[in-house]
């Protein structure tokens, strides 16, 4: 199935679509945000061995076009559910490396406050709801924020961003359920690097592609190369079109691949070195260079220069969180419950709907 699933990335990217279609600073950006945060993971990466992160710490490389890719086809008025991999999905989206790295770090300054860490980072001004660490746990959050989209009469689309891991869970078959009966203004994007922690899909997820599970549930679903950013924005904004017109939830399962270990403390003794060399020839972010390099959107001396100022963001970034302070100690109590009176239905952006139309949305 492996192999099966390796074809299939080849295959998807072989039929991309031309960049030609974006505007030149729409492709520029999205080569710009996966080569941000490729370097913001290898600077974690480093901080973490000088022991300025604590606890766990998941890196994205690899997956960067799926994040980019997918979240550059989002409004900024949908909603993000995230898992514990999520530093990418947080800059894809716009949170600032400054805020991410501060979160890593357990600094106030953090996008949680340093409350949560790097699986939890959250920014309400951006809608992105939050890294989860119980697998498959964001899921059914998202099918309540898309439910509340529905009764608000608002075309904002809840989207949930799982692992392959996730498929065999409750929680994933209970909220496609809930997703299809309800018809609910919800994608799922299934990032599958193929393991989950030290296991191979196949030893884990039984039947055919994951994308297929969705089926059942009579969810249209697709597969697409995760390695591909203009093949993943594609595929996730068509399928996002039809979720926001009303037609119900859509699954779209990308093909991607983890270059590092499951998280720091990996050893990586299950898989071997022949398997991750075949994926590092598919790096999405070599490979979307020389897509833009061939199509003259630019040239090295650009890219050279974007490398270069992603490079002293990155440095800022890591001095701002050095720098930041530590929550007191005293106020950790805070920020752990919304505050009913002020944090409830206080989302200005959201659209208010009259309690009539609510009632016939829903
Ligand atoms: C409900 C639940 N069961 C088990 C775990 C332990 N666990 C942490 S990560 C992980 C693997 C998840 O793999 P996947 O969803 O493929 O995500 P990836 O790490 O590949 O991004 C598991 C089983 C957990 N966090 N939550
Ligand atoms: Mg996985």
């Amino acid at each position: 199935m492996a192999a099966t699933r390796q074809r299939s990335s080849q295959r998807s990217a072989q039929s991309r679509p031309l960049p030609g279609k974006l505007p030149k600073d729409d492709l520029v950006e999205l080569l710009r945000r996966m080569m941000l945060i490729r370097r913001f993971e290898q600077k974690a990466a480093e901080m973490y061995g000088r022991g300025r992160i604590k606890g766990f710490l998941h890196l994205y490389s690899g997956q960067e076009a799926t994040g980019v890719g997918a979240i550059s086809a989002l409004r900024s008025d949908d909603y993000i559910y995230s898992h514990y991999r999520e530093h990418g999905h947080a800059i894809a989206r716009g949170i600032e490396p400054r805020a991410v790295m501060a979160e890593l770090f357990g600094k106030e300054t953090g996008a949680s406050r340093g409350r949560g860490g790097s699986m939890h980072i959250f920014d309400r001004s951006k809608r992105f709801m939050g890294g989860y660490a119980i697998v498959g746990s964001q899921m059914p959050l998202a099918c309540g924020t898309a439910l509340a989209c529905k009764r608000l009469g608002s075309d904002s689309v809840a989207v949930a961003i799982l692992g392959d891991g996730a498929v065999n869970e409750g929680a994933f078959h209970e909220a496609l359920n809930l997703a299809a009966i309800w018809q609910l203004p919800v994608l799922f994007l299934c990032e599958n690097n193929l393991y989950g922690m030290g296991t191979h899909v196949e030893r884990a997820a039984a039947g055919a592609e994951i994308y297929r599970r969705a089926e059942v549930y009579g969810i249209p679903s697709r597969q697409v190369d995760g390695m591909d950013v203009l093949a993943v924005r594609e595929s996730v904004g068509a399928a996002l079109d039809k979720v926001r017109k009303g037609d119900g939830p859509a699954f779209v399962e990308a093909l991607t691949y983890r270059f590092r270990g499951h998280s720091m403390a990996d050893p990586e003794l299950y898989r071997n070195k022949d398997e991750v060399a075949h994926w590092r020839t598919l790096d999405p972010i070599e490979r979307f260079k020389s897509v833009v390099t061939r199509a003259r959107v630019l040239g090295k001396k650009q890219i050279d220069a974007i490398e270069e100022s992603i490079e002293r963001e990155i440095d800022e970034a890591v001095r701002y969180a050095d720098e930041s302070p530590f929550p007191a100690a005293e106020s950790l109590p805070e920020h752990v419950y919304a505050d009913a009176a002020t944090d409830v239905g206080a989302d200005a952006a959201e659209p208010a709907a009259a309690p009539e139309q609510s009632r016939k949305a829903a």
